[in-house]
């Protein structure tokens, strides 16, 4: 009854959305197998049976919610639960119970059964589970997550054993981190249960062209449930206000808007900034509403195209990050940075360095801002390049590109973040995860981003946009401004030399800062010296900006935390916001800056 779409559970007049999030019960297994959740098959019965268990709040990071380091720094299997009942109205319809995220590993049950096991954060999955539920009565959701980052998953990591015991306990260990941000772990988006008609809407597949006037439409719609039955189709394109502007009754079809209006980003000054349309898809009894804008992506040697005009993406890096919930969804959170990111002029950011909410990307989507859309593949190192991980990496592109293709803000998937992309593996491993992300998507461009050098990176030429990552003046020359423009002037011609077909991004460079330090001259840490370094990094920029330079991204949009560590002071401090979202003086000179650029082009 369902086949391999993940459409966002929407409500229609055929299809009933409910959500699960609230407080759920929860518990560790710290036992020193870490094993006794399998062992003594936790799931089989109420939590609270098991041992003790606290309430913890669904969807959030479970670990910055207690006062408990225990809690906070855990490893291993976290365990949730609660309650739920189904409308006994629903017994003849399919019954899906969806997760938004968990991270990392989870396996979902329903009074006992396992309804879905899901490998990976960041993405959504389902189960249908109309053969486990109660119509008449209570039924217990269990979710056991594992957090644990290994080799082989994606973002990759390690577990540390310490085995002198007159040093560490007994079975004592750590997990290592190959990236530079916390592990938060647990159940960070909504948990839904929807309902739609036996058959069903599975999947929609919109991808739009500009031909004069008008835009072309061309749609593939999958159903699920209806066997040889012939089911009646009717799709209408509907504008901003609710008009039919063009319809057809056919599951995959061509269809035209004439006198379209484009989806454009919300600071260039033609057309209508984010303007979108539906498709409104009517099969048998089921109905489902797809949000898309017309609008096309392209790339020459000089840079990137939105609609065949030139684009230059004045942007910041992001993270899913904040106080008390982590990764968790956050409504106001979400608001507050797109508030955030309009001040500041920013049109474009990346998702470094996962795929975020779709909560997230629906406001890009509707207010205009172009996102990179970038996958877990973080800190991939030689070891991390094996047939496993290959296969992995494309399975979490396939599971991406199914959740975002239709959304007109994603111009371009980033497969990876500073990869060992100077090792002879990294080649045929880039080689192939990014032109099967290519196969899987031909309307958008694809990329990886770099931290190697124009003459050891091994990976760029299968790249459409060099994006590349330089911290002059912060982790090198530290304290040095007055390099920095040689410096990247230098890398910026000579990456143009080797690969003079494509147009190069500065995808992140940054100072970390410590808001509110000031330090006449400056000094490392203070605002004055992010302010100085972030002005040697523009005037460069500027030089460049009219021929094949495209785009230039701030690490970071605001402080994040990460790992402890000496060289990280409670975070990382790059953000030229606070982790609450306030500016520092660099924010001032960004938005000075991307302003400015409003009108030129
Ligand atoms: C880059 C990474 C990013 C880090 C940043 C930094 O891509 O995740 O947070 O450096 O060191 O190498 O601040």
């Amino acid at each position: 009854v369902t086949g391999q779409g993940m459409l966002y559970p929407r409500s229609s007049e055929s299809r009933v959305v409910n959500t699960l999030d609230g407080m759920w019960s929860f518990r560790m297994d710290d036992s020193p197998s870490r094993d006794q959740g399998f062992t003594d098959q936790w799931w089989t019965k109420p939590l609270k049976q098991t041992g003790d268990v606290i309430p913890m709040a669904v969807p959030s990071s479970y670990n910055d919610v207690t006062a408990d380091r225990a809690v906070r720094d855990f490893v291993g299997w976290a365990w949730y639960e609660t309650d739920f009942f189904v409308s006994s109205d629903w017994q003849d319809r399919v019954v899906s119970l969806r997760f938004g995220s968990v991270h990392y590993y989870a396996m979902v049950w329903v009074n006992g059964q396992e309804a879905v096991r899901h490998n990976g954060g960041h993405l959504p999955f389902e189960g249908v589970i109309n053969d486990m539920v109660n119509w008449t009565s209570s039924n217990r959701l269990t979710v056991a997550v594992n957090n644990t980052l290994t080799p082989l998953t994606l973002p990759p990591g390690s577990i540390e054993w310490q085995k002198d015991t007159s040093r560490y306990p007994d079975g004592y260990f750590v997990q290592n981190l190959q990236m530079d941000f916390f592990n938060y772990a647990g159940i960070h988006r909504h948990v839904q249960i929807y309902t739609k008609p036996r058959i069903n809407i599975d999947d929609i597949i919109i991808v739009t062209d500009i031909q004069g006037d008008n835009g072309i439409v061309n749609y593939n719609v999958t159903l699920a449930g209806n066997g040889d039955q012939s089911v009646s189709v009717k799709i209408n394109v509907l504008d901003a206000d609710g008009a039919v502007v063009a319809s057809s009754s056919r599951l995959s079809d061509q269809v035209v808007i004439v006198n379209v209006t484009l989806w454009w980003p919300w600071t260039m000054t033609t057309g209508t900034p984010a303007y979108m349309y539906t498709l409104q898809v009517m099969a048998g009894d089921d109905v489902y509403r797809e949000p898309f804008g017309v609008r096309t992506v392209g790339v020459t040697s000089q840079g990137f195209l939105i609609n065949s005009k030139p684009f230059y993406c004045h942007g910041v890096d992001k993270h899913e990050d904040s106080d008390i919930r982590g990764k968790g969804l956050d409504y106001p959170l979400i608001a507050r940075d797109f508030y955030m990111l309009k001040w500041l002029g920013v049109n474009c950011f990346r998702s470094s360095h996962y795929p975020y909410a779709e909560e997230i990307l629906d406001q890009a989507d509707r207010q205009g801002i172009v996102v990179i859309n970038e996958c877990p593949g973080v800190g991939i190192r030689e070891n991390n390049m094996g047939p496993e991980n290959v296969a992995h990496h494309k399975e979490v592109m396939w599971e991406f590109v199914r959740r975002d293709k239709n959304r007109p803000a994603v111009v371009m998937w980033s497969t990876a973040n500073e990869p060992r992309s100077d090792v002879p593996k990294a080649e045929l491993y880039f080689g192939e995860v990014i032109n099967y992300t290519r196969s899987l998507d031909p309307s958008r461009l694809v990329t990886f981003i770099s931290n190697k050098d124009y003459n050891t990176d091994r990976a760029v030429k299968f790249v459409d946009v060099i994006c590349f990552n330089r911290y002059y003046g912060w982790y090198k020359d530290t304290g040095h401004t007055e390099v920095i423009k040689l410096q990247l002037a230098t890398d910026i011609k000579n990456w143009r030399k080797t690969h003079p077909t494509k147009p190069l991004l500065m995808s992140e460079y940054g100072a970390g800062t410590v808001a509110g330090l000031h330090q006449e001259p400056s000094y490392v840490f203070t605002e004055d010296y992010q302010v100085e370094l972030m002005s040697e990094y523009h005037k460069v920029f500027d030089t460049y900006r009219a021929q094949y330079f495209t785009g230039e991204l701030v690490w970071n949009f605001a402080d994040f935390i990460t790992a402890e560590g000496v060289t990280r002071v409670v975070g990382n401090k790059k953000g030229v916001l606070t982790r609450q979202r306030q500016p520092k003086a660099s924010a001032h000179l960004l938005r000075d800056r991307y302003h400015a650029m409003f009108d030129s082009k």
